[in-house]
């Protein structure tokens, strides 16, 4: 596989700083090395720079940063489209505003091809706010809403040249919903698998059936791998720690099954925040979990600690 790595330190969508250095914990944690010793190659472009900032309002005056995340999302959504060309694009973020961007943008290579987008949601929120509905006013809750076509971001964030069909999205590890996007996210028919139904379930079951769906549908498919998708006990570098997340294992799995499945075209790794995080704990985790995503299988493993 041709592996393609951007980092995109964008952070002013989370709310609060370190963010901006994901891309370099992702970095220091040995990422490309990690890919390459699975026999990929890797290029790493560095770090996206944010396009010149154009005038955009918003009457929801609870709206934090608008104008500097619509300059990251100007600037990601075209050079998303450009590398997806050239290989396996892996956005390193960054908090989750930037999927916005990475989404529309491979949804346009997509597109292109002729082919319908998929997208794996792993997080602990749906991140399904519109401009409207955000009451914190963190643009990494929108990013969901934006990509699927829902109403209020025209002339605000970039135009959408191909909107994700709600249908093909599933989210798994959902634990953290606001009112207003539990009113609106089902009926938009977005799939939504919450903590419970993996409980209840297995998160191998839940997973293998969308991945039947994009195989049928011979889709792309785009994973957004938020870092609260994760425990916090395992996973502690990111701003917004929900409790009863994702185990070591069931993100493993859900990396290995995804593997095995050889249909994933795109990923993000989203809202590390390596200010916050122990050790590098966090970061060397996502590290491994990509390995899985990419090959790496439990026997071959590099036994390590993670206290
Ligand atoms: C909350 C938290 N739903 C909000 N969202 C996210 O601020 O809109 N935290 N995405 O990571
Ligand atoms: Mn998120
Ligand atoms: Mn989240
Ligand atoms: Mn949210």
């Amino acid at each position: 596989m041709d592996c393609i790595l951007l980092g995109v330190p964008v952070e002013c969508g989370s709310g609060r700083k370190g963010c901006n250095m994901g891309p370099n914990g992702l970095r220091a944690a040995g990422l490309a090395e990690a890919l390459r010793g699975l026999g990929h190659t890797v290029r790493d472009l560095g770090d996206l720079t944010p396009a010149a900032e154009r005038a955009v309002s918003h009457p929801n005056a609870k709206l934090k940063a608008l104008s500097e995340t619509v300059s990251w999302l100007d600037a990601l959504v075209d050079k998303a489209f450009e590398i997806s060309a050239d290989g396996l694009p892996i956005f390193m973020g960054g908090d989750h505003v930037m999927a916005a961007a990475s989404v529309a943008g491979v949804a346009r290579r997509a597109q292109e091809e002729g082919r319908p987008l998929f997208v794996l949601w792993l997080d602990a929120h749906t991140d399904f706010h519109t401009l409207e509905t955000t009451d914190s006013g963190n643009l990494h809750g929108t990013p969901a809403a934006y990509f699927t076509g829902q109403p209020g971001f025209e002339g605000v964030f970039p135009p959408l040249a191909a909107p994700v069909d709600p249908k093909n999205v599933c989210m798994i590890g959902i634990r953290s919903v606001d009112p207003a996007e539990r009113a609106t996210i089902r009926g938009a028919g977005v799939t939504v698998h919450d903590m419970r139904a993996i409980d209840e379930n297995g998160i191998a079951g839940l997973l293998t059936a969308f991945l039947e769906k994009v195989e049928a549908e011979n889709g792309m498919l785009h994973v957004s791998f938020d870092v609260d998708f994760l425990d916090p006990t395992v996973a502690p570098g990111v701003g917004t720690t929900v409790p009863g997340g994702a185990t070591f294992r069931e993100a493993h799995l859900v990396m290995e099954i995804l593997h095995d499945s050889g249909l994933v075209t795109s990923l993000d790794l989203v809202e590390l925040n390596p200010f916050l995080d122990e050790r590098g704990k966090a970061a060397i985790l996502m590290t491994d979990l990509t390995a899985s995503l990419f090959g790496r299988r439990v026997m071959d493993r590099p036994t390590r600690s993670y206290g």
